[in-house]
Formats: structure tokens, sequence, C-alpha cells
């Protein structure tokens, strides 16, 4: 099956641990296609939310649907496909940037891989390398730089085409340049599809269709960023300015 990444918590109370709740009662509606940002101070849930979201563990109260399935029900080889991760720090296996952008999807031929790398604003950094898209990478990534490996984080997640992303947005410091390719990367990659994100940028937040503060596993704000902001609660305080 394809899902069309229509993805639903309903009352979802998790802990890690017996009696340590760490989200509460958390409620949330993406339609395909909607951007959803989480904030809030470390510890809140955010990362939580979205190992839930990837069904790294089953939820004991409460549910998670994709299209209106229960996310138990899904097989997790599709729920596999239809999911990408772009995550902080992009695990790089030793092999080719080819091989590390095709990943799991064996199916993709060259031309799908060089597509994915331009739509994620890899490929002028690749066309660079010694050999191209043959180079041979280490498995920490050691011969890229941060932005790079982020960059093919992105194109990766291009190449497997999900209806829906998850993003966890970088905090470190990358060159301005850089930063300004992962934007448009991240932009071009975003489009058409469902995007859970842990945002550090405010521009990010302000393009979201909705934002939820959690605060010790709570939500408690969401709405869009003018709808925060005149609230003048937690994210005011956050984001003024
Ligand atoms: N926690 C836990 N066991 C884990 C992971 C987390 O007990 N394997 C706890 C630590 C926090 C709470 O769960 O008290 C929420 O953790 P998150 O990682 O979801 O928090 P954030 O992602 O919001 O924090 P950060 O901004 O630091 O990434
Ligand atoms: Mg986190």
């Amino acid at each position: 099956i394809r899902l069309k990444g229509d993805v639903r918590f309903h009352n979802v109370t998790f802990g890690y641990e017996e009696n340590k709740t760490v989200l509460n009662d958390v409620s949330l509606y993406a339609k395909p296609g909607q951007k959803i940002a989480f904030v809030g101070s470390t510890g809140a849930g955010k990362t939580t939310i979205t190992n839930l979201i990837n069904r790294f563990y089953d939820v004991p109260d409460g549910k998670i649907t994709y299209d209106g399935i229960n996310i138990n029900k899904i097989k997790k080889a599709d729920l596999r496909r239809s999911l990408a991760f772009v995550l902080q720090d992009t695990h790089l296996f030793t092999g080719t940037v080819k091989e590390n952008i095709r990943y799991g999807n064996l199916y993709a031929s060259d031309e799908d891989v060089v597509n994915a790398a331009k739509l994620a604003n890899a490929h002028s950094f690749i066309m660079h390398l010694p050999k191209g898209y043959d180079t041979h990478l280490s498995s920490d990534g050691a011969n890229l730089s941060q932005g790079q490996r982020q960059l093919l984080s992105i194109a990766r997640a291009a190449v497997a085409n999900p209806p829906v992303l998850v993003l966890d947005e970088a905090t470190s410091s990358i060159d301005t340049r850089t930063e300004s390719l992962i934007e448009k990367g991240m932009d071009s990659l975003m489009h058409g599809r469902t995007v859970f994100v842990i945002a550090h940028r405010l521009s990010t937040v302000r393009n979201s269709d909705a934002i939820m503060v959690l605060e010790n596993g709570s939500v408690i704000e969401r709405g869009n960023h003018e709808e925060l902001i005149a609230q003048k609660g937690k994210y005011y305080s956050l984001y003024t300015g």
C-alpha cells in the first residue's frame, strides 16, 4: 500500500518506563501535505513524538493512525516506505556517495540518485569531489563537512520519495552559504509531503501550518505563528521579534 500521509495522534500517553509519563494526552492531526512544527525546551518530548511516528515504540494508551489505519496494523515495510528521516546526525556508511544516497532504495537508478541530489542542492558539491558520485566515504563521514553530510541526508530522503518526512533541524553552526543550500534543498524536499519538524529556526516555524508547543510532555499551545504570537504565552516569549 501507498499511504497518503494523513497522520493523527489520538490522546497518546506514553512513557519509556512504567510510571514515568513522557507524553501526556497528546493529540494531533496532520493532513497530507501539511507541515507541523514541534517546539519546546529540552526534555519536553519532541524526539519522543517522532519516535512514535516511526513506531520505534508501541503506544499503550491512545492511538496513532496513518490514513485512518491504526499504526499497529500497518506492515513495517509499508511504514518504512512511507517515512523518511532527516536528522542532525546523518548516518553514513562506508561506500560511495551514490550508495549512500541510494541507501535502502535498491531500485533507484543512477539517474534517480542524481535527480535527488539536484533537488537536495547536493549535486554541485558532489561533482567537486575527487570521483563525483563514485567517491568513497568513510563510515563516520569524516571526509565531508557537517553541512555536506546534511545535504546527502536530504538527497537520501528525496530518493526515498515518501509521503511523510520527519526532520530534526540542526542547531549547530554551519556556514551561511551551506546553510542556504540546505534550506533550499529542504524546501524542495518538503513540497507536497506531510512534514513533522523539530524546529530550531524561526523561519521554519513561521512557515508551518501548525506549531505545537510542548512542555513536560503536554501540548501547552497550538496554532500558527500569528495565532500563537497573539496569545502572548510561551511561544510569544520564545519568538518575539
Ligand atoms: N527519555 C527517557 N528515555 C529515553 C528517551 C527520553 O526516559 N530513551 C526521557 C527524557 C525526557 C523525556 O523522555 O525527560 C523527553 O525526551 P525527548 O528526547 O523526547 O525530549 P526532547 O526531544 O524534547 O528534548 P531535546 O530538545 O533535548 O532533544
Ligand atoms: Mg530531541
